[in-house]
């Protein structure tokens, strides 16, 4: 680590003056901008991109940081925190459409390019640890819908990267009918160019949901083992050998990594605590801690971790089990439950369901789901119903009882599914709940309510840096809530600095939030980087409540990329607004302590 550390530092240190002197070219750019073309999708660049390479500035790809030698762990706030500024009309537009289609910062996830290092989250004594060298081969399916094109190849040239190639079979991207012109005209082109013979891409001719998806891309592998990935991941150093080490020993043992949290906002990609996968009565996933009994024995921390449910995008599997034990039910449409109905069937039918915590995958979370199903309909309920139909016995009575107007909903055929179950010999869904997940509660009158566990990043509180006002220099006011500072979704301006007002005393910590009277963070809407901050509850999720008080005393927002700037200084209602960073008086301020 301390090898690693010292070269990640050299690096820092070696271009942090170039980064300097190039982040002033954009900036002094100012000049009227050449009208933009309609599709801002930025391209791909011409030729591979190599690690570390220099990218090219070729007009296409949008990147700002053009000759700049690539940060190893770009996209870390704390390493780059201006990786989202907004030079231009483009960024902007890039930005805004991002989040609108993606529901992530598309801006910074082109900036990023196709390859980046991951910081290597393993426990330590993952590192020590050595595998069999005669794996078997794995095919790795990845289905996309409208994905972000620089998010989609990321994914790939991240397994390319970090899997050894001898494992590495094959990999096959599945097409769901997306409609973003760039998947549809340049990814044939790029795969052609750029990627091994081994990626295949399949498109499906309309859009079938992940799950049909997923069975169109298993019925093309040849692998022996079928590795699953969501289309905006980035797997991890030695990701891969842990997962089909356990498969090799027994070919009906299915496997997970853990799930790396890659932000939305930033791209900064963090570790996951070890949970393992849980559900609730409306059949919703969710995590649970591990109950001690689980972490005990010679392995300790690094040994598999037996899970009743998968969170569903990312696990391995035997190829000819994943088909023996009937895939995929392929009445479930788009998105949902499926993650639930596979992890039943393993279990009940025979087979082990496990988390591997040494192998790490990252995942990028969003806030919300981008995208809906054609004709407008819940499909998570659809599929639900088919799966507690099929597999829960008499507990879909506590489903019921949660979602009454679905007991008499339709849900198509299951009698193919209903035979499965059948012929396979499954256990009941009682054997399950005694014996692989104890811990659910039958809810009823007496029965304590289950407390959720949700991935974040502990409790622990963040550490004051500093405490103060925040004063504007031009016009020697400081920032204030315009009405009451606890009320959420309040404005801030600019109003005469009282040294003894509570009001205008503000907390910066090394969450890089600000917040007001230790009420409320200061906050900036996801979707539209025009609308000016407002105080909210703290979410301590970084992103739309991260602030870097920079250099030119300006006050940066992360997910944004701009800074906060004092709309008129002669005006007295002093309305403050986000602008992009400019260096100009208006858009001083300083934090005084
Ligand atoms: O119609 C569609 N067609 C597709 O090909 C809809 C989606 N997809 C693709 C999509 O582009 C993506 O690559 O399917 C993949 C999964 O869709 P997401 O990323 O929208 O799903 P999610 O990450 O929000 O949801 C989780 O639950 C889903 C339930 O159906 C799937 O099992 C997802 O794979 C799953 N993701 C994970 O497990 C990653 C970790 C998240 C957690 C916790
Ligand atoms: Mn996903």
């Amino acid at each position: 680590t301390s090898v690693t550390w010292t070269l990640l530092l050299f690096v820092y240190f070696n271009f942090s003056e170039e980064t300097q002197s190039f982040k002033n070219v954009p900036i002094k750019g100012f000049e009227p901008q050449k009208p933009f073309p309609k599709k801002f999708y930025p391209r791909f660049t011409r030729g591979p991109v190599r690690m570390h390479e220099p990218q090219q500035r070729d007009g296409r790809i949008g990147n700002l940081f053009g000759n700049q030698a690539l940060d190893p762990v770009k996209g870390d706030v704390e390493r780059s925190p201006e990786m989202g500024m907004i030079f231009n009309e483009r960024d902007q537009e890039v930005r805004d459409l991002g989040y609108q289609k993606h529901a992530f910062n598309m801006l910074i996830s082109n900036r990023l390019g196709y390859h980046r290092d991951v910081p290597d989250t393993r426990d330590a004594k993952c590192k020590g640890k050595s595998y069999p060298t005669d794996l078997p081969f794995a095919s790795i399916v990845i289905c996309f819908y409208n994905e972000a094109f620089s998010a989609l190849l990321r994914t790939v040239h991240g397994v390319l990267d970090r899997t050894p190639a001898y494992l590495l079979h094959e990999i096959i991207l599945v097409d769901d009918n997306s409609e973003l012109a760039d998947l549809k005209e340049d990814l044939d082109e790029y795969i052609k160019k750029n990627l091994p013979r081994n990626i295949k891409l399949v498109r499906n001719e309309k859009r079938e949901g992940l799950i049909r998806g997923r069975m169109v891309g298993a019925s093309h592998a040849t692998g022996k083992v079928l590795v699953f990935l969501d289309s905006h991941c980035e797997v991890n150093e030695m990701w891969l050998q842990p997962l089909l080490t356990p498969i090799s020993e027994d070919r009906r043992t299915v496997v997970c990594p853990v799930i790396d949290i890659i932000s939305a906002d930033t791209l900064a990609y963090s570790s996951s605590p070890v949970v393992r996968g849980g559900f609730n009565w409306g059949l919703h996933f969710k995590w649970d801690l591990v109950p001690f009994s689980e972490l005990e024995g010679p392995e300790g921390a690094t040994a598999p971790i037996k899970s009743p449910t998968m969170a569903g995008g990312l696990f391995a599997m035997d190829r000819e089990y994943f088909n023996q034990l009937g895939q995929y039910d392929s009445g479930m449409d788009i998105w949902g439950g499926e993650n639930l109905e596979i992890s039943f069937r393993i279990w009940m039918c025979g087979g082990r369901l496990f988390i591997i915590p040494c192998s790490r995958v990252g995942h990028i979370f969003r806030k919300r789901r981008p995208y809906g199903s054609p004709g407008g309909q819940d499909t998570m309920a659809h599929n639900s119903l088919r799966l507690a139909h099929v597999w829960m016995d008499e507990y879909k009575e506590q489903y019921f009882a949660l979602r009454p107007e679905l007991r008499t909903r339709s849900y198509g055929n299951i009698t193919d599914r209903v035979e499965l179950r059948k012929k396979m010999n499954c256990k009941s869904f009682k054997w399950y709940l005694d014996n692989i997940y104890p811990e659910m509660q039958i809810s009823g009158p007496n029965a304590k309510a289950q407390q959720p566990v949700f991935l974040n990043r502990g409790q622990k509180r963040p550490k004051i840096l500093q405490r103060g006002r925040l004063y504007h220099f031009q016009t020697n006011k400081c920032l204030a809530a315009q009405g009451h500072p606890s009320q959420k979704g309040g404005l801030i301006v600019a109003r005469e600095c009282d040294y003894n007002d509570q009001n205008q005393v503000w907390v910066y910590n090394e969450d890089h939030e600000l917040i007001l009277n230790n009420l409320l963070c200061l906050d900036v809407s996801e979707t539209r980087s025009s609308d000016p901050p407002r105080l909210m509850k703290c979410h301590g999720s970084g992103g739309s409540q991260q602030w870097i008080l920079g250099k030119n005393n300006r006050l940066y927002q992360v997910s944004v990329g701009q800074c906060m700037k004092l709309v008129d200084p002669l005006s007295s209602k002093g309305y403050v607004t986000m602008a992009i960073c400019d260096g100009s008086l208006s858009q001083q301020w300083h934090l005084e302590t």
